[in-house]
């Protein structure tokens, strides 16, 4: 297993990769559960709850998940090419980060619940409704697979002055 390197909207070429669309996985093969293994190193070294595969810079569908707290047993989730079969009219606020815009936290709105499909890491279909935390982490790490960040639900405002702020943030830590 290995670290990856986190993509991150501070860098123009980042940038680029992040808005693409992630393709379909073909196949989950061996080489597929290595690259969810080192994303899920990636994720907990940085630390996070959520890790979409285009965040290390592979746009493929894949996506990886520990939502137990601090001292909780580790409970690794791995989900390739997911699909919403059902999104809730409820909607519930929650106040988001993203490995990828360090350091910008603000409230997104999604639907509070939602039912999804997934292959597992064994390639296994999943079933599964999701609410409260995992629905707001599966939604927000389905939209990096559509090439869209939790900013880009913020006011135009908003989103231009986290883009500022991580800029600066970046050059400050560079010098
Ligand atoms: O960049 C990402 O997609 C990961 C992101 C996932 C997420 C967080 C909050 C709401 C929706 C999606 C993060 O993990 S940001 C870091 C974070 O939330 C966290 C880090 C350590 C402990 C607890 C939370
Ligand atoms: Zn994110």
């Amino acid at each position: 297993m290995s670290l990856r390197r986190i993509l991150t909207v501070d860098n123009r070429a980042d940038i680029a990769v992040l808005k693409q669309v992630s393709k379909p996985v073909e196949a989950v093969d061996d080489a597929l559960r290595a690259l969810m293994d080192d994303m899920l190193e990636t994720m907990y070294a940085a630390p996070g709850i959520g890790l979409a595969a285009v965040q290390v810079g592979e746009p493929v569908r894949v996506i990886v998940m520990d939502l137990a707290r601090e001292g909780e047993e580790k409970q690794p989730r791995f989900f390739v090419n997911p699909q919403f079969t059902w999104k809730s009219e409820e909607l519930f606020v929650y106040e988001e980060g993203c490995l990828s815009v360090p350091e910008i936290y603000d409230e997104v709105e999604r639907p509070a619940k939602v039912k999804l499909t997934y292959l597992n890491y064994a390639g296994e279909k999943v079933e599964e409704d999701a609410e409260g935390l995992y629905a707001v982490c599966i939604q927000h790490e389905y939209d990096h697979l559509e090439g869209v960040l939790f900013i880009d639900h913020l006011s135009r405002l908003k989103r231009e002055r986290a883009l500022k702020k991580v800029k600066k943030d970046a050059q400050l830590s560079a010098a």
